[in-house]
């Protein structure tokens, strides 16, 4: 199946031009409307005021589609049956006609076929609380492990079991990058008490690094965690409890699958008033700008 890719991504990518890739699934199962499509349209504005190109990713109308305008991307804000498709059912997803919201997984496969190399996101899937019984872990870490894209996400929700993620991702062979920090970052929060495992400050050193880690062959991509500006950010231990509540419900609700991701995230926004929301929205804009930057980093070839 081959992919339709914009004609302003396509001439960027022909060109040379500083790209990066954009999920989808934060648009269809990770904000409520009308937020999710404002926020959607602002990261891509950054990415463009950076002197790069937005490429946002999804399936629509049997198509796997690399870079899309506004209708496109309200279609999928305002859907409440749009799939979230990750490398397990992308291609499923594409047969079926339906429209589909890529997670981190799938938007990396997608930009590694289409030549792009940076991705902005918010945070990733990585191990749940409790997967010791539900084995709950999410493709994204695989992914990380094998297909070469650089993402930048604020760090691993404190939803999640931030230390087995952290070994997960060592075992897989995973560089996680802290941007600017000696703390791995825990999306809502600037700290989650782990320390980085490799700290850089600095798009040109990441992307320094990224050409180095090519010239080794070492295959694979990388994590860049970027913390949440300090004005925005909630402090870990205000969250703990809205978490422990939050996977509590999931756990009486009997959530399991693909749904635990987007209804934790629905009840903290519910639990937190609300607050939960901004944060997530400003640090996703706060990734832009990095990735934006890495990007034309890689692009200058400094
Ligand atoms: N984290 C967020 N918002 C999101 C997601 C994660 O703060 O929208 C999405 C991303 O698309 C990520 C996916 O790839 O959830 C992970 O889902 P799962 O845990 O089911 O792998
Ligand atoms: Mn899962």
């Amino acid at each position: 199946m081959s992919l339709a890719i914009s004609d302003e991504v396509q001439a960027a990518l022909d060109g040379g031009r500083p790209t990066v890739a954009l999920e989808t699934t934060i648009v269809s199962h990770g904000m409520p409307w009308p937020q999710n499509l404002e926020t959607a349209l602002a990261v891509e504005a950054i990415v463009r005021d950076r002197g790069a190109t937005p490429a946002a990713i999804a399936v629509l109308d049997g198509r796997i589609r690399v870079g899309l305008d506004r209708g496109d991307l309200e279609r999928l804000a305002r859907s409440t049956e749009t799939l979230k498709l990750s490398r397990a059912d992308l291609a499923y997803g594409a047969l079926s006609g339906k429209p589909g919201a890529t997670t981190v997984a799938a938007t990396m496969i997608v930009a590694a076929r289409a030549g792009i190399e940076v991705f902005a996101t918010g945070g990733i899937g990585g191990v749940h609380r409790g997967a010791g019984t539900s084995f709950d872990i999410s493709a994204d870490l695989g992914e990380l492990a094998r297909t070469d894209v650089i993402v930048v996400a604020a760090g691993a929700k404190a939803l999640l079991d931030i230390p087995k993620t952290l070994e997960i991702l060592e075992t897989l062979g995973v560089p996680v990058v802290c941007h600017g920090t000696d703390a791995f970052p825990a999306f809502w929060s600037r700290d989650s008490g782990l320390p980085a495992p490799i700290r850089m400050d600095g798009a040109a050193t990441i992307a320094a690094f990224a050409r180095s880690r090519k010239a080794l062959a070492l295959g694979g991509g990388m994590l860049v965690a970027n913390p949440v500006p300090a004005a925005d950010e909630i402090p870990a231990a205000e969250m703990a409890t809205h978490i422990e509540e939050a996977h509590a419900d999931s756990i009486a609700a009997g959530i399991a699958g693909k749904a635990v991701t987007p209804f934790l995230l629905d009840a903290i926004f519910k639990r937190t008033g609300g607050r939960s929301l901004a944060t997530n929205i400003a640090l996703v804009k706060n990734n832009a700008r990095l990735a934006a930057d890495i990007a034309t980093a890689l692009a200058a070839g400094a």
